[in-house]
């Protein structure tokens, strides 16, 4: 608790560009928490270098990460928004919890597999303790919820295990933190292969939806999205195409699927497609004229990343600290 209220934790990787499915998934969840809780936001850099970066372009993409989260309606005053790097009790609190981590539970992370398939000349520690570094992101604070997609759910759930682990051997130290999934667009999928995530890294660019996307690319993308030859607009796992469709149009106007059923009843796949590129569109382009806006001021975000670093920072050392007396390393003299 901070302040009376729940903490929150949440992060993104700055690592390619964001799609509509890191949008629906988690940034809008987000928004809506941001007033219940007491929330921080990080871009978490530490986590992009298991996969090989350009230095520059990672220094670029961190600070259009951390802008988006502003340019999105968070307010960067009651929300922690900040880089993970600039907190060292991360890595701090990372190492302490690969103390407490198995080898096996590290193993069976999904992620990790994909990742170090895709990645087979780079397979480094860092990615395989990746799950780590999170569970130390999120403990740090005491976080209490973490919104996040489907997909990381696993590693959540590692989290919790570890949280527990320490708190049983040394009593109360860390909060169990609980995810939150969204109801709608917890799994936004390819639209170009509905089986599949839409994911930043997808090498055919037409899956994707990119938050920076103009109107017209993202109105071809939805007109060629991959469906069916069934002609009829059902909610069901036999038509994965149109089942993603109606997530992104309901996630984007706040309706339900069953709604979003209702209103194309007997409508062909011709009006829904386009209908769905206009609720994307009509969802983006304040964010995206925002950014820009934001973008060109400087010394305003200079002075978010300053403050919140020196707020993250206050809150990480009190766990950080109190965790070094519990494992036993020696008290610091004043
Ligand atoms: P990559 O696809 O390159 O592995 P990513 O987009 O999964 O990257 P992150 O930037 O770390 O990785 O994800 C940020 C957040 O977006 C996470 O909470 C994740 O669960 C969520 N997310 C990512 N893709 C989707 C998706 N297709 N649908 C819903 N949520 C998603
Ligand atoms: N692993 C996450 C990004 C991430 C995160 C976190 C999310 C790193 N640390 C802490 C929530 C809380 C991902 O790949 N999407």
């Amino acid at each position: 608790m901070i302040d009376g209220k729940k903490v929150l934790f949440s992060g993104m990787q700055a690592t390619g560009n964001l799609t509509l499915g890191n949008y629906l998934g988690a940034l809008k969840n987000w928004l809506t928490l941001s007033e219940e809780y007491e929330c921080f936001y990080s871009v978490v850099d530490m986590h992009s270098i298991t996969i090989r970066q350009d230095p520059a372009e990672l220094r670029k993409r961190a600070r259009n990460l951390l802008t988006l989260y502003i340019a999105a309606g968070l307010d960067p005053k009651k929300n922690c928004i900040y880089y993970q790097s600039h907190v060292s009790g991360h890595a701090e609190l990372a190492w302490i919890l690969n103390c407490y981590t198995y080898m096996g539970e590290l193993n069976r992370m999904t992620q990790f597999k994909d990742k170090s398939a895709k990645h087979a000349d780079n397979i480094n520690a860092g990615l395989f303790t990746y799950p780590v570094l999170m569970a130390a992101d999120i403990l740090l604070y005491q976080a209490d919820v973490v919104p996040v997609g489907i997909d990381q759910m696993q590693h959540l759930e590692l989290t919790r295990n570890i949280a527990e682990r320490f708190n049983n051997i040394y009593g109360d130290v860390f909060t169990v933190p609980e995810a939150y999934i969204g109801k709608v667009g917890a799994k936004i999928m390819s639209l170009q292969d509905p089986t599949k995530k839409m994911s930043k890294s997808d090498e055919n660019p037409n899956g994707s939806i990119y938050l920076m996307d103009d109107p017209d690319t993202i109105m071809r993308k939805c007109k060629r999205a991959v469906t069916d030859s069934e002609a009829c607009i059902r909610y069901s796992d036999e038509q994965p195409g149109i089942k993603n469709l109606i997530d992104i149009y309901s996630a984007c106007t706040g309706k339900t699927p069953e709604e979003t059923v209702q209103e194309f009843e007997g409508k062909g796949y011709g009006e829904l497609k386009p209908a769905v590129g206009e609720a994307v569109i009509s969802v983006l382009k304040p964010l995206q004229e925002e950014f820009v806006r934001l973008t060109k001021d400087k010394a305003y975000i200079d002075s978010i990343i300053k403050e919140n670093a020196e707020k993250a920072n206050y809150y990480a050392s009190k766990t950080l600290r109190k965790v070094q007396r519990k494992v036993g390393f020696p008290d610091r003299i004043r």
